[in-house]
């Protein structure tokens, strides 16, 4: 496994980021008021929340999500590879993009622009979990520790992007509310996209947008990146797809201390935001 990464801003980031990049994506890139933003701290629902998106785009037809990679539908903006594939993407209706970047880092044309911007929370426990098993499949992650982890500490990235929270182009959603109500966040996401569906075609997205039919999805499973990428015998973007894993591996004791640091980072803040055990 590989321990490359680089740090900007005093932020840790995985191989096939550059400063350049990171740079020219905070000061140059051009946000238009048309685009559909996911953005999420790692391991929180990303790939979930493109995938609603895109059927929604389709109005539930697979095609599109059959025959182009996820990452291509909705590219990371701060990854070099992307930013090219961003600045000349002319497509019928908006462009999707993705990011990880705290709102610190986040294009600053951004601020000044009507875009919208999904963010997707994640119970922090659950995220960590699922950030443990990819580091071992993702070659480009390296070994972290709990004072270096990648895109910066969650709950600076959480308490940045939640003083946005009011505003009519931004939208909470949390993994959680998606497992529990798949079909009422579609709704909600249409809503908020302005996209009117009928039944029958949030019930295509809902259908298509599960656990199953991703993992099943070579577009959206990441099974056709190469082996230099990722090391697919060890496991795979869909891991599990589940709320609470975090009880199967952290002990009472870690637990208790993350609770404890919860409460002292987030106590200022709506606590029904965080819809989680
Ligand atoms: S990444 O690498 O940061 O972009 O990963 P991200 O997509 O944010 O998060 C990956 C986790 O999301 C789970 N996932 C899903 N869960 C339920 N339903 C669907 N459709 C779905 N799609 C992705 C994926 O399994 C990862 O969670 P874990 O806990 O590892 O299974």
């Amino acid at each position: 496994m590989s321990s490359e990464y680089i740090k900007f801003e005093g932020i840790l980031f995985p191989k096939g980021y550059s400063i350049k990049h990171l740079k020219f994506c905070r000061d140059e890139f051009v946000v238009k008021n048309t685009d559909v933003i996911v953005v999420t701290y790692p391991k929180s629902g990303t790939n979930w929340v493109i995938e609603i998106i895109s059927l929604i785009h389709s109005k539930g037809d697979t095609t599109w999500v059959q025959s182009i990679p996820i990452f291509e539908r909705s590219p990371w903006v701060e990854v070099k590879a992307s930013q090219p594939l961003l600045c000349k993407k002319e497509q019928n209706g908006p462009r999707f993009y993705s990011s990880h970047l705290p709102i610190w880092l986040f294009p600053k044309s951004y601020f000044q622009s009507k875009a919208k911007i999904i963010y997707v929370m994640r119970n922090p426990k659950d995220v960590i979990v699922s950030l443990y098993h990819f580091t071992k499949v993702l070659k480009w992650s390296p070994f972290y520790s709990p004072s270096a982890v990648p895109f910066g500490s969650w709950f600076d990235h959480t308490c940045g992007w939640l003083s946005l929270r009011g505003n009519e182009n931004f939208l909470i959603l949390t993994y959680e509310e998606l497992l529990q109500d798949l079909w009422g966040n579609v709704e909600k996401i249409c809503h908020f996209l302005g996209t009117k569906l009928k039944e029958e075609e949030v019930n295509l997205v809902v259908k298509n947008a599960s656990f199953s039919a991703m993992k099943a999805n070579k577009m959206s499973n990441y099974s056709i990146l190469p082996d230099e990428i990722m090391d697919h015998s060890q496991g795979s973007m869909l891991r599990k797809g589940i709320a609470g894993d975090w009880k199967n591996h952290f002990t009472v004791a870690q637990s208790e201390a993350f609770d404890k640091l919860f409460q002292e980072r987030m106590a200022e803040l709506d606590q029904r935001l965080f819809p989680w055990d």
